[in-house]
């Protein structure tokens, strides 16, 4: 059995991206291996957000795990803040990381692109990943696409622990599904979908009310041909919400194909929407139990718990190799 560990951060609203590319392979491992889920607090405020607003994200996405189908008795979910460790050896990590490779980080350019002013902790964020994963020594990592230099970097700061301070940490794997692995924003399909792109019609919700999802994908960009066809270098619009289909009525893409040919995109735009609230719909029905019944806490104490155990033991035998004097008496 292997173990598995992945977060993602309550920085808005839980994307239909945020569900394929990462959420929906939770579910799936939580069968055959040992799996660890966060909710990234300390994360989602390397940018400002409001204290009101974080912990209700915070607890609704905690709720959302639960309702996309992590069973609590099967995987442990918990809050990242909620395991004091995970900041100390981030902190750690830091000091072993340089800024050359920090700098080089795409999701650092990316945010960083066009402020006069960043935060010195979007510039660290890959360290506290990196303690993420390492405190649990986790075998297998499974994020969208856009996290896979991050766990290079990882990888590469196991190496550069292990060869100061002796062999201690095992290399993390990505664990990266081909399709879906990158869903893009509904009105530019250069860019991926994200929860904190500020126009909400880039992305579908996945709390958006069901007319709001029918409206948003009537809107989304297509190009000026009719054909539904898969090919992201010419028809990057409609590849993408040929992938979003795909993941949400379990059709292959050469199945859409054959189903809309000669037909033009209106009816391929309304089955599509179709598809992606059958998805969505029971998911919010079950939400919406979780949130009403107050057993979202309970569940995140047994796994803060059960978390705490591993990362207080990972973080002492951190801090005995790297020469720390420990607390005696
Ligand atoms: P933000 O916009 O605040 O950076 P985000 O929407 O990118 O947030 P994260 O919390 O950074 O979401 O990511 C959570 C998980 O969802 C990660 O594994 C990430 O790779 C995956 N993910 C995010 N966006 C997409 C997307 N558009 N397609 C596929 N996977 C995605
Ligand atoms: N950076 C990730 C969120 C994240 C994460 C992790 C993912 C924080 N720590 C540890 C996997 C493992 C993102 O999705 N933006």
């Amino acid at each position: 059995m292997s173990r598995v560990l992945s977060g993602i951060q309550p920085s808005g609203q839980l994307t239909l991206g945020n569900y394929i590319g990462a959420m929906k392979n939770f579910v799936k491992l939580q069968e055959t291996e040992e799996c660890f889920f966060m909710v990234v607090d300390l994360h989602a405020i390397t940018v400002p957000q409001e204290p009101a607003a974080l912990s209700e994200q915070t607890e609704a996405l905690a709720a959302l795990y639960i309702a996309a189908g992590i069973d609590p008795s099967k995987a442990s979910v918990f809050i990242q803040s909620h395991v004091r460790a995970h900041a100390e050896l981030g902190w750690l990590f830091t000091t072993l990381a340089n800024m050359g490779e920090l700098e080089r980080m795409t999701q650092f350019k990316d945010k960083a692109a066009g402020k006069e002013s960043v935060g010195a902790g979007l510039f660290v964020y890959p360290t506290l990943m990196a303690a993420d994963i390492l405190i649990y020594h986790a075998d297998l990592i499974p994020v969208g696409d856009d996290q896979k230099q991050h766990i290079e970097l990882t990888r590469d700061l196991t190496q550069r622990f292990n060869s100061r301070f002796g062999e201690y940490f095992k290399t993390p794997e990505p664990y990266i599904h081909k399709v879906g692995a990158r869903i893009m924003s509904l009105d530019d399909a250069s860019k991926k979908m994200s929860k904190s792109n500020p126009n909400p019609g880039s992305f579908i919700a996945l709390l958006d009310p069901i007319d709001v999802i029918r409206k948003k994908i009537a809107r989304a960009t297509t190009d000026s041909g009719m054909e539904v066809r898969f090919d992201p270098a010419n028809k990057p619009e409609v590849s993408n919400l040929m992938s979003i289909y795909s993941h949400c009525a379990d059709l292959t893409l050469p199945e859409i194909e054959e189903r809309y040919q000669g037909q033009g995109y209106g009816s391929f735009k309304k089955d599509l929407a179709e598809a992606v609230i059958s998805v969505i719909e029971p998911l919010q029905a079950r939400y919406h139990e979780i949130r009403e019944s107050g057993e979202i806490h309970q569940i995140l104490k047994q796994g803060a718990e059960k978390a705490s155990n591993i990362a207080d033991r990972t973080l002492a035998e951190v801090k005995e190799r790297m020469g720390f004097l420990l607390p005696r008496g």
